[in-house]
Formats: structure tokens, C-alpha cells, sequence
């Protein structure tokens, strides 16, 4: 493997090689989609959800919809990564008295692992309007929100996992209160996960498949080549939204300014479970699982806002895909302050 990774890593994550003809970057795992309508009582469709490893398995945060179609977020737990095990009543948060405090709505959850910390990220109802709620577990028993980290309008907040020059940083993508027909991605840093400032712009919404609005996925991924962000763009067609993902390379100091960003999708909705459902043409990451050691990544995806699929590829290929098929637009390059 030539490219270093620095993650959690996942050795028994799900696995399939690519299959035997196929060219694509990422392939689609054979027993898709792995979990979808009415998995437990109380909720309908579970789509874009995020996972890490813990124990001898995973762990998730997985958004549900419930039969009021409300957005919820609830965990579940995985021996596989493949068979999950979702829990019937959404997350119950408290605030940082420990009294209960819970979202009115709460979706596209991200979770990552910081020191002996998991934070998650999420949309949340801020005066009915949508922006990133956060909250923290250490033992997935019992979950602390903290501060919401920016004013409405805002949504697909992703923390890295680790600070950067000594603060924490996070993507999102400022947003308006419905389907939003627009959307770059920023950044932002914060001493403590309270007080944010130092934004700046990375990268805009372009043309085709990324050409309305774009979005972080699942957490950046640490590389010696940069941090690899996969994250979704948006279509507008005649009949509505089309989700599609791609990847692109951040510097590693300074993850403002873009390296490296795909032209081409990676994977756009194609599979019966990806063009059909509740909202049909989505394909919406949120999370990944890497083998530091031999490059395998796993990236979960949310599909026709109805199931959750997986897609399988190799870091090294994803990096070597984009330096060949990367194109820069107006300010991907620069420190984004104007
Ligand atoms: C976005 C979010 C996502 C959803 C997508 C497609 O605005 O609501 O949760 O997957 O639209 O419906």
C-alpha cells in the first residue's frame, strides 16, 4: 500500500472484492441494501446513519424516520457492520446539567471518536430551524448535548477527527429552511466545541452532478497525502434532486484550501434500491471504515432516502483516481476568505 493512513481502524469490516469486469472506483456490496423499511416499530425508513468501530464490532448512529415521518436519531450495534441491531426508542440526550433535553427533529447524523470521546453531529430543530446540533458519549449509554455550533440556517456539520493547529475543525454547509437549491462546503475551528470562528470557504458547488450544491459525508479520512473528504453533490433534472458522491483531497494543514477534487462522480444512483423510494436518485454518505493497514474503505451511504447500502473500494485507488481525474474551479486552490 503506498498511501499512510492515520484512523480508527476497522479489521473486520465488511469486505467483498471487487467483482470480476468491473471498472468503477467503488463497487456496490452484493447483499445491498443492508437495512431499510420498518426495521423496528416505531420507525419506517433508516437511511443516512453513521458507524465507527467499538468492541469486537460497530457501533451507529442511524437517522430514522419514524411512522409520524419525523426525523429521529437512534443507535444501533453490529457484530458485522452488515446485520445491525437498531434500537425501537431514539437517543435520549440530556444537557450538560444532565437534565433531558431532546430535538425536536434530529437527522444525517456523523459520529467520530476524539481521545476517549465519540461526538456527534447532526441537523437539528434550532427554533424549527434547521443547524448542526452536537452532543458527546463516552459509553453510548449516556449522551450529553452541547451547544449548538452555528446559527440556522445549516446542515451536514462534520467534525475532523483530530484538532488542527490546536483547534477543532469543522465542515458544514450553510443552508435556507426547505431543499435548499444552493450549497458550498466551509470550515470552521474552535478552541473548545463552543466558540466558532475562523471561516473559510473550501470549495463551491461547480457543474453536472455537483452543480446545485455539495456537502461533506463521512469523516475526513487523515492520508500523508492530505485528508480525504468524500462528500455528495447535488443535480436539479426536470424531475427533481439527483444525490451523487465524489471525493476530494484537502491539505492536511491548512484543509481549507483543495488539492485534489474528482470531476467525475464516484457513484451515482443506479441500483433499483438507489433510483426507488421515498425520495428516489439519493445517494448520500455519511461514514466510512478504513483498514489502516492494507486501504480497504467502506463507505455507507443513505439510498433513495429508504435504505442504508455500502460500497466497497481501496484508498490507494481513490487517491490515484483523483490526482487523474481532479479538476480545481475558481477558489478550490486558495485560502477561502473573500
Ligand atoms: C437533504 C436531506 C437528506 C436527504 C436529501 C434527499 O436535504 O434531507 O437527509 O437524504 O435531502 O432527500
Amino acid at each position: 500500500m503506498k498511501t499512510k493512513i492515520i484512523a480508527q481502524s476497522a479489521k473486520n469490516m465488511p469486505w467483498e472484492p471487487r467483482p470480476a469486469g468491473n471498472n468503477e472506483i467503488v463497487w456496490r456490496y452484493s447483499g445491498n441494501p443492508i437495512i431499510g423499511r420498518n426495521a423496528t416499530p416505531s420507525t419506517a425508513r433508516v437511511f443516512n446513519s453513521a458507524l465507527v468501530p467499538y468492541g469486537d464490532g460497530f457501533v451507529g448512529v442511524f437517522r430514522a424516520d419514524d411512522i409520524y415521518t419525523m426525523m429521529r436519531v437512534h443507535l444501533a450495534h453490529s457484530k458485522d457492520g452488515i446485520n445491525w441491531e437498531l434500537e425501537d426508542k431514539p437517543i435520549q440526550w440530556v444537557d450538560e446539567q444532565g437534565k433531558p433535553y431532546q430535538p425536536h427533529y434530529a437527522y444525517d447524523p456523523r459520529l467520530v471518536k476524539i481521545e476517549d470521546t465519540y461526538y456527534i453531529m447532526w441537523c437539528t430543530s434550532f427554533g424549527y430551524n434547521p443547524t448542526i446540533g452536537m452532543g458527546y458519549t463516552k459509553d453510548f449509554k449516556t449522551f450529553t448535548r452541547i451547544e449548538n455550533a452555528f446559527l440556522p440556517f445549516n446542515r451536514n456539520g462534520v467534525l475532523f477527527p483530530r484538532k488542527i493547529n490546536g483547534n477543532y475543525v469543522m465542515l458544514s454547509r450553510p443552508s435556507d429552511n426547505g431543499h435548499t437549491p444552493f450549497g458550498d462546503i466551509f470550515i470552521s475551528e474552535s478552541p473548545d466545541l463552543v466558540y466558532w470562528g475562523k471561516h473559510r470557504k473550501v470549495m463551491a458547488a461547480t457543474e453536472g452532478w455537483q452543480h446545485l450544491k455539495i456537502g461533506a459525508g463521512p469523516i475526513p479520512i487523515e492520508t500523508n497525502e492530505g485528508w480525504l473528504m468524500i462528500y455528495h453533490g447535488v443535480l436539479h433534472t426536470c424531475n427533481g434532486y439527483v444525490y451523487s458522491f465524489g471525493a476530494a483531497l484537502l491539505d492536511l494543514e491548512e484543509p481549507s484550501k483543495v488539492l485534489y477534487r474528482s470531476e467525475p462522480y464516484m457513484l451515482t444512483p443506479e441500483a433499483d434500491y438507489e433510483t426507488i423510494g421515498f425520495v428516489p436518485n439519493v445517494a448520500f454518505p455519511c461514514s466510512a471504515l478504513v483498514d489502516t493497514d492494507d486501504g480497504r474503505i467502506a463507505i455507507y451511504y443513505g439510498a433513495a432516502d429508504t435504505h442504508i447500502a455500502v460500497a466497497f473500494g481501496y484508498v490507494d485507488e481513490i487517491i490515484d483516481w483523483l490526482k487523474k481525474n481532479s479538476k480545481l474551479y475558481h477558489g478550490d486552490d486558495t485560502i477561502g476568505r473573500d
